[in-house]
């Protein structure tokens, strides 16, 4: 295949956008805020909903994303996923996709209420590895349809803080995915329509063109995304 028919084929194809980030964060829910419906599973459960990952395909502004929504990592040794499997499923997901696609995006998606200094380790164990490619990672910080002044006002306030422990994003869009069946506040659903448009305009100016497959480019060796993972977790959990 030659270069004019490998660029005809990544236009085609759609666009890996990778989404992660704890149990109950919002993942499932941001997703289905991107597709306007409800086709992935969501739970206000303790317990992790999204037990593997799973593709939706989807066109913003005429360009095709596929979005991967993922299983918690932080599940712990009693939930349906327990932390060691969520961590081989995950692996085996990124590896699949190291091998074919590569990915484009990255959303680490956090909760608005939840403290800044924990959202450091799931954002660890990914961007130590993802760091060193060129993949830009990105922020959706969900359930802000109550953040007075404004659901940005988050970012304001928050961002110093973030960057001074160390986890940086190309991009950010502060949302709320509530429902329109639960709430019939207009300024709620007014903030949720904004959350549609800020998180499309979010993957569509910070997806990347082209696939990252080599990780880690910057490495001598260079060893596979996988093993890079691995070692990154093993020495995180052996740390923390
Ligand atoms: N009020 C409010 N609730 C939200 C928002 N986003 C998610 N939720 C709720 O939070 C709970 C968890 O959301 P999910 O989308 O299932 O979270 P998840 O990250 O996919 O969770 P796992 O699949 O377990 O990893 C559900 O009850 C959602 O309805 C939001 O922006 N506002
Ligand atoms: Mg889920």
């Amino acid at each position: 295949m030659n270069n004019t028919n490998h660029q005809e084929e990544y236009q085609v194809r759609p666009r890996n956008v990778v989404l992660y980030g704890e149990s109950g964060a919002g993942k499932s829910s941001l997703i289905n805020l991107i597709m306007n419906g409800n086709v992935a599973r969501t739970s206000p459960d303790a317990v992790a909903c999204t037990t593997t990952h799973a593709p939706y395909d989807v066109t913003i502004g005429e360009q095709g994303f596929r979005l991967w929504d993922t299983a918690g990592l932080n599940e712990g040794s009693e939930g349906v996923v327990p932390t060691a499997t969520a961590k081989k499923n995950l692996t085996a997901f990124l590896r699949g996709l190291d091998q074919a696609d590569g990915v484009h995006l990255l959303i680490y998606c956090v909760r608005g209420a939840r403290a800044v200094g924990a959202l450091l380790t799931n954002y660890k164990i990914f961007s130590s590895v993802i760091g060193d490619s060129k993949v830009p990672i990105v922020i959706v910080v969900t359930c802000l349809e109550d953040f007075r002044p404004e659901m940005e006002e988050w970012w304001k306030r928050n961002n110093r803080k973030l960057s001074e422990l160390g986890m940086h994003f190309s991009g950010y869009a502060c949302v709320t995915t509530l429902k329109d069946d639960l709430t019939e506040s207009p300024d709620v659903l007014q903030r949720r329509a904004q959350s549609y448009q800020d998180v499309c305009e979010l993957i569509l100016k910070k997806c990347s063109q082209t696939p990252h497959k080599k990780w880690g480019a910057d490495i001598n060796d260079q060893r596979s995304f996988f093993d890079v993972l691995m070692k990154k977790i093993n020495h995180i959990l052996r740390t923390s």
